[in-house]
């Protein structure tokens, strides 16, 4: 029999939520049960683009809201192929924060014409994630896990904008279908208990169904 795909699973959430830690502990469990993972995230800061939106979050540039966020989206484009080659040689794909961060982040802003049917646009077409783990976190909780810190987006008033939006998208958006929201506020050992759980089922459905990448 033909070796199944790869599974893509998308880490999403607040700033302090917890997404690096257990994308790295998802990433050591799925190779320690003998599977192949690869860990990825956006941004992607290596890149010339990535090193455009860089300097754009760490206040060294000033960039237009319309072009900033087009150019995190191109930042995504830029390993679409990577990510489908992974996923199709059998490799499982983790990936700290995508298209669900662009739309949120970038409608936070408030501005009129940027709404969430906007921010989707040049993200359709992206590999579509099997899951997105949305890490849940109480403000209250982020918080003391370490102040905010100096890049853009990392104030209160964003933050509670940006919660909300995410919250939208749960509820309200074509993305509903594959988020699913998981208690971040217990301990790392918990919540990676959980996830290992949810992405084991995913891998047995994609694997039993044989589906393709949507
Ligand atoms: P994110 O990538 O979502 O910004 P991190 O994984 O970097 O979050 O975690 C932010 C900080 O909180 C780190 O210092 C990390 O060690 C700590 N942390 C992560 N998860 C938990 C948890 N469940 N309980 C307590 N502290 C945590
Ligand atoms: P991180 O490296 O995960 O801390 O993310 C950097 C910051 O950029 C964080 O505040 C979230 C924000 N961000 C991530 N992706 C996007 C995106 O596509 N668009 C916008 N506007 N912001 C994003
Ligand atoms: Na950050
Ligand atoms: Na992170």
């Amino acid at each position: 029999m033909a070796r199944p795909r790869g599974t893509l699973i998308v880490f999403e959430g607040l700033d302090r939520s917890g997404k690096s830690t257990q994308c790295e502990r998802l990433v050591s469990h799925l190779r320690q049960e003998g599977h192949d993972a690869q860990h990825m995230r956006f941004p992607n800061r290596t890149t010339p683009i990535g090193q455009m939106i860089n300097n754009y979050l760490s206040g060294l540039a000033q960039t237009e809201d319309h072009v900033i966020h087009l150019l995190f989206s191109a930042n995504r484009w830029e390993s679409a192929a990577e990510i489908e080659r992974l996923i199709s040689e059998g490799t499982t794909v983790v990936i700290d924060r995508y298209y669900y961060s662009g739309m949120a982040y970038t409608a936070a802003k408030g501005n009129p014409d940027m709404d969430l049917n906007w921010c989707r646009h040049p993200e359709v077409g992206l590999p579509r994630p099997d899951l997105c783990l949305f890490l849940d976190v109480s403000t209250e909780v982020a918080m003391s896990r370490g102040g905010y810190g100096a890049e853009r987006y990392e104030k209160r008033e964003m933050q509670d904008r940006v919660r909300e939006l995410f919250r939208d998208m749960r509820d309200h958006h074509d993305e509903r279908s594959d988020i699913v929201l998981v208690d971040a506020n217990r301990s790392i050992e918990d919540v990676a208990a959980e996830i290992n759980d949810l992405v084991g089922l995913t891998m047995q459905q994609v694997a039993k169904s044989g589906q393709p990448l949507r």
